[in-house]
């Protein structure tokens, strides 16, 4: 007779009757050995280490009940050799917010506010990054010279050199050095008279009338010393004669210039 035709021979499910030749036997199923008490409980392969996770690749090995799986920690994938390797999230371009780099490290990944940003987050993945106003923290940030203004931009900001001042060349990152212009050196870059004086000042400049000429040094007018009675012609035997800058006494005819003019 075959007992294991009849219901409930062997005592729970993880048993099955095995027949045999006048007698059957309840074996354990897959997964399960007899214990102590002749009971089916689930053998544990981590354990035991009858498992095949790839230990050495890094692969966990996690018992379950009539079995057992492999699995890779956090932050790492399986290898088709069933090793375990760091997956590099940073592949991924939506893996950082706008404005941050992410940088892979094992089983993990940082998010990073690049240069100009700054964030207040302590998160290590979702770091909102927002442009830094460098203007309003001028302690922090070596900012602009005294003669120039700041200003804001998106990731970074501007030192606007005051008027008269120019930005020291050759422009180097991080120096806002502004240096005088010397207006002089150029007539474009300064509004004497043509034949004038121009001296350069710090920030500035200043004009003057060439000799013979009244004005601010922007306007001259040529001097008449033949009528503001500035000349020292002989006014019996000669004439004044102005010119550009200046003024020559001609002698009536029959009189020679002598030593001065004021003499015959
Ligand atoms: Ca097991
Ligand atoms: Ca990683
Ligand atoms: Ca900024
Ligand atoms: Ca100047």
């Amino acid at each position: 007779m075959n007992e294991c035709y009849q219901r409930d021979t062997c005592p729970d499910s993880v048993s099955e009757c095995v027949n045999s030749e006048g007698s059957f036997q309840c074996d354990c199923i897959n997964g399960y050995a007899k214990d102590e008490y002749d009971r089916c409980q689930d053998i544990d392969e981590c354990e035991d280490e009858t498992h095949d996770c790839n230990h050495e690749g890094g692969a966990l090995c996690k018992n379950e009940d009539g079995s057992f799986h492999c699995e890779c920690p956090i932050g790492y994938l399986f290898q088709l050799d069933g090793s375990c390797l760091d997956n590099n999230e940073c592949r991924s371009h939506s893996a950082c917010r706008e404005h941050a780099i992410c940088k892979n490290i094992p089983g993990d990944y940082e998010c990073e506010c690049i240069e100009g940003f700054g964030t207040n987050g302590k998160t290590k993945h979702n770091l909102i990054c927002r442009d830094i106003d460098e203007c309003l923290h001028p302690e922090r940030y070596n900012l602009c010279d005294k003669t120039a203004t700041c200003e804001n931009n998106e990731g970074s900001f501007e030192c606007i050199c005051g008027e008269g001042y120019e930005r020291k060349l050759p422009r180097v990152e991080g120096e806002n050095m502004c240096v005088n212009i010397n207006e002089c050196m150029s007539a474009k870059l300064n509004h004497c008279y043509t034949e004038g004086t121009c001296i350069d000042t710090e920030g500035s400049y200043t004009c003057g009338c060439p000799d013979g000429y009244l004005g601010d040094g922007h306007d001259c007018e040529n001097i008449n010393e033949c009528n503001d009675g500035s000349h020292d012609c002989d006014a019996e035997n000669g004439i004044c004669l102005d010119n550009a800058g200046s003024f020559i006494c001609q002698c009536n005819l029959g009189y020679q210039q002598g030593s001065s003019k004021t003499e015959l």
